[in-house]
């Protein structure tokens, strides 16, 4: 089994230097909740208290089995409830200490409450999220080390998840490198996995060396075209799981200026694949396009967009290659339908997207998909990616079927913000081909505050 190489050797000799503070700056898709300003609550000159409260209500119905007949486990309503609590510890410029707690609950569900049976949020008693010391100088060379989050370009493929409950959070080292108009990062980490009434504990810190997980990168990101933010950036995945896992993601991202084009905006990403997965031979590919107008002397500031997003799957699984696209850590919530029916692997998704800002603290969203199988000798897969909508239906007809989604979020307050939606999924005859093929339904109501 080899070992990370290529972008973990380079982060570990980067370490070697060090100094800021790390995080490309994503954009902010409309129904992400907000991360701005939680400044805190100052507790003295070197400390700051950190909080966060976020309850959601979810009501779901055939989101699992698209079968009105049968009244599931999952065709239910629920209440998701979500404490962050912090601390900070900056004594000096170039020194900060961050320690953060979470707790996580799942109320009045039917399915049970440990984190992904049958989609379930679950529950995290009070543990620790964050835990990381951060040296170094804002422009210039900094290093973030301990459990943290990693966030980077849109989402797509290193994400917080902040959708989800529980949320994600990586044991990492990562070095920063700040320059006026363009940054590199580089860090090697492993995902912390949640169990409940025992610490969360990575892969990487458990103990054992026999399953360990090391997910390195290199990120660098750049102004230097006026016109729009280039991101290029090469990721390694290594698992120690049956067969090996070790492979490389190379990508792209390209996003406009928003104010460049005269209310035109653009958004690319392309990432491939190469290595193996599961023993497998993988070679894979993905690739997202959006294009949007906004109306901004309009008023309510109209926006239309439309996109298209593409990964690769997978004609046979028997011949010990995979074209799987591998999503890695992302948020698939913002971009694939919210009602997380699908994930950025095998599939074909154009959509169009139109939104209003009736007030500066007032946006509404509506979304419209469309989804296809890229293959359908491959699986659905979900937006949670390990779990797939149907066993494989070589025959079927790929298309899986449309979904329209309703968002509006208010911002009530800087540290309060809600957020409700309801989406309806029309479903298509690959359903047909493979069960049941009822109709779907979503709503919620999200409350979220900051401090
Ligand atoms: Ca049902
Ligand atoms: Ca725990
Ligand atoms: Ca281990
Ligand atoms: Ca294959």
């Amino acid at each position: 089994m080899v070992r990370p190489s290529l972008t973990s050797s380079l982060v570990l000799s980067a370490t070697l230097l060090v100094s800021s503070v790390g995080a490309g700056t994503p954009s902010k898709p409309a129904s992400e909740p907000s991360k701005s300003a939680p400044v805190g609550i100052a507790l003295g000159d070197d400390w700051t208290l950190t909080l966060q409260e976020r309850v959601r209500g979810e009501w779901r119905d055939n989101t699992f089995d698209f079968n009105d007949s049968v009244d599931a486990l999952t065709d239910d309503s629920w209440l998701l409830q979500r404490l962050r609590l912090g601390v900070t510890w900056q004594p000096a410029p170039w020194l900060r200490v961050v320690a953060e707690g979470q707790d996580t609950r799942e109320f009045f569900a039917d399915r049970p409450s440990t984190i992904g049976q049958l989609g379930a949020e679950g529950d995290d008693t009070f543990d620790l999220r964050q835990g990381y010391i951060e040296v170094g100088e804002t422009n210039g060379l900094s290093l973030r080390a301990g459990r943290q989050t990693l966030v980077y370009g849109d989402k797509r493929l290193i994400s917080s998840g902040e959708w989800g409950n529980a949320s994600r959070t990586f044991d990492a080292v990562k070095v920063h490198y700040q320059q006026d108009d363009w940054w590199l990062e580089a860090f090697t980490s492993s995902v912390v996995k949640l169990r409940d009434e025992r610490f969360n504990q990575s892969t990487w810190f458990d103990g054992t060396s026999d399953d360990d997980q090391f997910f390195s990168g290199l990120y660098f990101s750049t102004r230097a075209l006026a016109f729009q933010t280039t991101d290029v950036y090469a990721l390694q995945l290594h698992q120690e799981d049956a067969g090996g896992t070790d492979f490389v993601t190379w990508g792209t991202r390209w996003a406009s200026d928003p104010d460049h084009f005269a209310g035109w905006d653009y958004a690319v990403e392309m990432a491939a694949q190469t290595g193996h997965v599961k023993g497998k031979d993988l070679t894979a590919f993905a690739g997202h396009w959006d294009l949007g107008h906004t109306w901004k002397d309009k008023a309510w500031k109209p926006r239309l967009g439309l996109e298209y997003s593409y990964a690769s799957g997978d004609s046979n699984a028997t011949d010990g290659k995979t074209s799987t696209f591998q999503n890695l850590f992302p948020t698939n919530h913002l971009y694939y339908g919210y009602m997380d029916l699908f994930a950025w692997q095998n599939l074909h998704n154009p959509a169009a997207h139109f939104s209003v800002q009736p007030s500066k603290s007032l946006k509404a969203s509506l979304d419209y998909h469309a989804f296809w199988l890229a293959d359908t000798n491959d699986a659905w897969y979900r937006a949670n990616i390990t779990s797939t909508a149907r066993p494989i239906t070589r025959n079927a007809s790929s298309f899986a079927g449309t979904e329209l989604d309703i968002t509006l979020v208010w911002k009530a307050h800087k540290h309060l913000e809600v957020q409700a939606g309801y989406s309806h999924f029309f479903a298509g005859d690959y359903l047909k081909a493979s069960g049941s093929n009822d109709d779907a339904d979503f709503a919620y109501l999200m409350v979220t505050l900051t401090y």
